[in-house]
């Protein structure tokens, strides 16, 4: 792995949106199932995913489900609902109540929760078809209580047989039993705008490839979107106590997501830097994705020499990691000096698998510096608030003339006259 002093390292990575002929690609698809329906649906499913359906097949069969648990092993099904058992723990604990204040002059201001009515979650297929990504979009959903989830998915994420079984089962250990075999931007487009088979829906959340990400940027604003997810990041804040095989481990197990995965090893110590630079060739050797992981490694690797751990926690707050790891001999005393992180693990028993599968925070969080203004995936994400006013007449009396005076102010007489109508008939009956 590359060792570079922090000077000659450039923090700033580039997000990627897609070419002109993409971009105007996904637009047409996106239009023609808007304009069209499941015809124009069914027919990129037959172009672009090469099966030819029906629209009564694009919905999977409550047999299809139950038969996709015989094709997973017994221990997966209860790995995966251990997981989705820690997961709704966590998200329990980030709800939200609706609010009410009386005021001491009788009015009520308040903010009223409600979870969104139907939300999509799409599930790419491909090297990123992963289990646990449904768990970590659903289970939030369903504890800010929305009581309609559905899922699309390409119908030939697990090759000939179709949708892969895990990612079946996983959606219907989460609950979840409305799926779709469509994917790509005609998916994206049919959960927007609805098409004679697949009702619309109010949010569509959940990675795809740039078509999927263009398609979504598209439709935003018919319907909501979660953030575009970029490629993975960790970086591990380490000094000279740390792990050396604990720290190339958890480097690489970023590295084998994706070729444009990021891995980070941030430390003062030049010792600890020489070690694990040659402890990740080793291990790396060694793994079944190691191309994938090695191209990572080559092209968004680095090791970044510091100064000391406080120069350290600067870079870290700098780069603003989806994920950091912080592998010092106190981590906690290191834990509120970090600003920008999406999640951060502490200690050297707390790697990154651990949050990615199963701890219960989610590992939808944000990638490419924009931990430095957003959040994780959470139960948030799943709700709307509407604002709650009852103004009381004496609330009234008492602010009238003030509000008028900031309507005449803007020119907008109706505004002011909307209250005075409603201050002279209080003076009229207390005349
Ligand atoms: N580290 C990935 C999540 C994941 N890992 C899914 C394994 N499966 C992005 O946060
Ligand atoms: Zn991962």
């Amino acid at each position: 792995m590359n060792i570079v002093n922090v000077k000659d390292f450039d923090l700033r990575r580039e997000v990627d949106y897609g070419t002109p002929e993409q971009n105007e690609r996904a637009k047409q698809i996106v239009q023609d199932v808007k304009q069209e329906g499941d015809a124009a649906l069914l027919r990129y499913t037959a172009e672009l995913d090469r099966t030819q359906l029906e629209a009564s097949q694009l919905r999977v069969t409550p047999e299809e489900l139950q038969a996709a648990y015989a094709r997973v092993e017994p221990s997966f099904v209860e790995a995966i609902s251990a997981a989705a058992h820690n997961i709704r723990a966590f998200h329990n604990r980030e709800k939200r109540n609706s609010w009410m204040d009386l005021q001491p002059d009788g009015s009520i201001l308040g903010q009223i929760i409600r979870p969104l009515k139907r939300v999509g979650v799409y599930v790419p297929g491909g090297k990123a078809a992963y289990p646990s990504s449904v768990l970590m979009n659903v289970i939030p959903a369903q504890v800010a209580g929305v009581p309609e989830i559905v899922m699309v998915t390409p119908p030939a994420t697990g090759g000939k047989d179709g949708i892969d079984p895990y990612i079946l089962v996983a959606a219907a250990e989460a609950g979840v039993h409305e799926i779709y075999r469509v994917g790509g931007a005609q998916a994206i487009a049919a959960l927007a705008y609805g098409t004679e088979s697949i009702a619309p829906v109010d949010k569509i959340c959940g990675p795809g490839n740039i078509y999927v990400a263009l398609a979504k940027r598209e439709v935003y604003g018919a319907v909501d979107i979660d953030s575009i997810a970029g490629p993975s990041e960790i970086v591990v804040l380490a000094d000279e106590h740390a792990d050396v095989a604990f720290v190339a481990a958890d480097l690489l197990s970023q590295a084998e997501h994706d070729e444009m995965a990021s891995a980070i090893l941030v430390t003062p110590s030049q010792a600890l830097a020489d070690a694990v630079s040659a402890e990740v060739q080793r291990q790396l050797a060694l793994l079944p994705r190691r191309e994938i992981a090695a191209a990572s490694i080559r092209d968004y690797g680095a090791i970044i020499l510091v100064e000391s751990l406080a120069e350290g926690i600067s870079v870290v707050n700098r780069l603003a990691p989806e994920h950091l790891e912080i592998m010092v001999e106190e981590p906690m005393a290191y834990a509120g000096m970090i600003e920008n992180a999406g999640a951060i693990f502490l200690g050297p028993y707390s790697s990154e698998p651990v949050g990615d599968y199963f701890a219960g925070p989610n590992h939808i969080i944000p990638t490419n510096g924009t931990a430095r203004f957003s959040s994780p995936v959470d139960v948030d994400d799943f709700i709307k608030k509407s604002s709650m006013i009852y103004y009381s007449k004496e609330a009234l009396m008492k602010n009238g003339a003030t509000i008028m005076e900031l309507a005449r102010r803007e020119g907008l007489e109706a505004h002011a006259r909307a209250i005075e109508v409603r201050l002279q008939r209080v003076g009229e009956a207390g005349a």
